[in-house]
């Protein structure tokens, strides 16, 4: 017989509110030409599952410079900016929209830093990749450029709304 899900305590005074909005927030997460060329979607999509997100929303493209150079304009000033759009739309991409508790900020942490080789083992990008001109993936930074690049990337109705089965287990 399996177990029903606990019930979930009210908030005690004092505790933290843990609205329902934050479990909400999404990031935007897109596996790199480069991720997707070495068969890294299956690993990748792994640990944010087993991490318990939830998938909202996943598409297979190649994308076009114009929508990279718009997803990457805070860096149009920078030497690396043409090489990084070019790269970037060398071959197809896995755009996908996560959701959770603080997915923003732990999304960042699970992909280790801009540059593998200062990444600790146990991140994506410490774990899977050497350059940082090919770090396999992308994560927002902020929960407003999470919003920014969903919606430049995604249509308001490719996002799914569903309850996981394993919410319960996964949020107290
Ligand atoms: P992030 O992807 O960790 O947010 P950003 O500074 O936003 O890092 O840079 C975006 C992407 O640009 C990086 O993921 C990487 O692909 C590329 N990039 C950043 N710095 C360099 C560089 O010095 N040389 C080549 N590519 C770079
Ligand atoms: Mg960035």
């Amino acid at each position: 017989m399996s177990a029903a899900a606990p019930r979930r305590s009210s908030a005690r005074p004092g505790s933290p509110v843990r609205t329902m909005a934050a479990k909400t927030e999404r990031t935007f997460i897109a596996i790199k030409p480069d991720g997707v060329q070495r068969g890294l979607i299956g690993e990748i999509v792994k640990r944010f599952e087993q991490k318990g997100f939830r998938l909202v929303a996943m598409k297979f493209l190649q994308a076009s410079e114009d929508l990279l150079k718009e997803h990457y304009i805070d860096l149009k000033d920078r030497p690396f900016y043409p090489g990084l759009v070019k790269y970037m739309s060398s071959g197809p991409v896995a755009a996908m929209v996560w959701e959770g508790l603080n997915v923003v900020k732990t999304g960042r942490v699970m992909l280790g830093e801009t540059n593998p080789a200062d990444s600790k083992p146990g991140t994506i990008r410490g774990d899977l990749c050497i350059e940082v001109g090919r770090n396999i993936i992308h994560g927002s930074d902020s929960v407003d450029s999470a919003n920014k690049e969903i919606s430049l990337w995604f249509k308001p109705e490719e996002l799914v709304s569903y309850k996981s089965c394993a919410q319960d287990w996964i949020y107290e």
